[in-house]
């Protein structure tokens, strides 16, 4: 009787042990990736932009550095999205050419990952830009 009981018991605790096992390496090969991940992050903090408007919208989307203007509303005006550096030179411009039609005007433009720029959206005849977005490649 005795030797069925602590074969039994032997039994129970195998799988117990092996999950451990299993857990540790997990939480290993995790840590690993977060030390991986860690110094690099920073440099990749992008961060996207999105301004709206009654006459269309602008985005930036930091994946590609891709620069899009989108007029939504069929009328005189044109929408333009603009992209500035931080010493306020243009960066790159773009305008949704044929109007609330489908279809965004868009640029695919290669900035340096990490490199801080101010997003606008611009209404054509003399209605201006509108407030600056803090985006960042
Ligand atoms: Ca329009
Ligand atoms: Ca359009």
């Amino acid at each position: 009787m005795s030797n069925q009981t602590t074969a039994h018991t032997s039994k129970a605790t195998r799988p117990t042990w092996r999950r451990r096992v299993t857990a540790c390496t997990g939480a290993t090969l995790a840590t690993t990736a977060a030390l991986l991940a860690g110094p690099t992050a920073p440099a990749h903090a992008a961060v996207d932009g999105y301004i709206p408007s009654s006459y269309g919208n602008a985005s930036f989307l930091s994946y590609g550095e891709r620069l899009l203007a989108c007029d939504t509303k069929a009328d005189a005006h044109s929408v333009t999205a603009r992209l500035y550096t931080d010493t306020m030179q243009l960066r790159a411009s773009v305008k949704d050419v044929d109007g609330a039609q489908l279809g965004c005007g868009e640029i695919n433009l290669e900035i340096a990952e990490g490199t801080p720029l101010w997003l606008t959206l611009c209404i054509s005849d003399g209605l201006g830009c509108l407030p600056f977005q803090r985006v960042q490649a």
